[in-house]
């Protein structure tokens, strides 16, 4: 099969890119990089990306935006799926994947809202997130069992980023949730997920955090 000629604008800590090139990866599919600075994207960003974010997938020049429509687009034009086959079990990983979006927003605030407040709040998010998502994980090793799927791919970024959060603060967020907890630990050793970022994420996103001066970087003593 011919594939089209694939590039991802990206920005290497985006966990939303991570998911595009975890499917490229998993998919096989050619493609080349390239990194823009969001704080100050180049000038042809906005006729590729009407929101202004990343990942964006130039297929054939073509821009293509939003990591889901690009995930379930490269899932499609390559052999097999990343998606059960049964439209409620496709239906119901969709659902997991918006449950997921949610997560990752309350991660992502629990590390930089300015708030003590908030970041209590949003701790408690995080960890009632998971404790739920325990209930419901069927356990394992992947979301529907042996089968890698785009849930993991859209789970697996979140999780490197509780990662590094757990080596800035000892906070054991996964302390009701042990099925989720194995799960992160088999996903943060997939080729795919440890090759979706450069070997300098872990400094990078740790230093992201240091210079946001929020409650998180206080609380870590960083
Ligand atoms: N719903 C979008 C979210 C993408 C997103 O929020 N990307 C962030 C970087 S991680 C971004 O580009 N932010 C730039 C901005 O908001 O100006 C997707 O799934 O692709």
């Amino acid at each position: 099969m011919s594939l089209p000629r694939i590039k991802l604008i990206s920005f290497a800590l985006c966990p939303f890119v991570q998911r595009s090139i975890i499917t490229l990866l998993e998919k096989e599919v050619p493609y080349e990089i390239e990194y823009i600075n969001l704080d100050n994207p180049p000038a042809w960003f906005h006729e590729v990306s009407p929101l202004e974010k990343v990942p964006v997938l130039l297929v054939d020049d073509e821009p293509l935006f939003e990591s889901m429509a690009i995930c379930e687009f490269l899932d499609e034009i390559t052999p097999g799926s990343l998606y059960p086959e049964d439209p409620f079990a496709r239906a119901k990983n969709r659902a997991w994947i918006e449950f997921g979006n949610e997560l990752l927003g309350a991660v992502y605030s629990y590390a930089t809202t300015g708030e003590e407040t908030g970041y209590k709040q949003n701790l408690m998010t995080v960890k009632d997130r998971l404790e739920t998502l325990d209930e419901f994980f069927a356990g394992g090793p992947y979301f529907n069992g042996e089968e890698f799927s785009l849930v993991d791919a859209v789970y697996a970024p979140i999780f490197r980023m509780l990662r590094c959060l757990e080596g800035l603060q000892e906070q054991n967020v996964y302390e009701d949730a042990p099925k989720i907890a194995r799960w992160a630990d088999t996903l943060l050793q997939r080729p795919s997920v440890i090759n979706a970022v450069p070997a300098s994420y872990n400094d990078d996103y740790c230093a992201r955090i240091q210079s946001s001066g929020s409650v998180f970087a206080q609380k870590a003593g960083v």
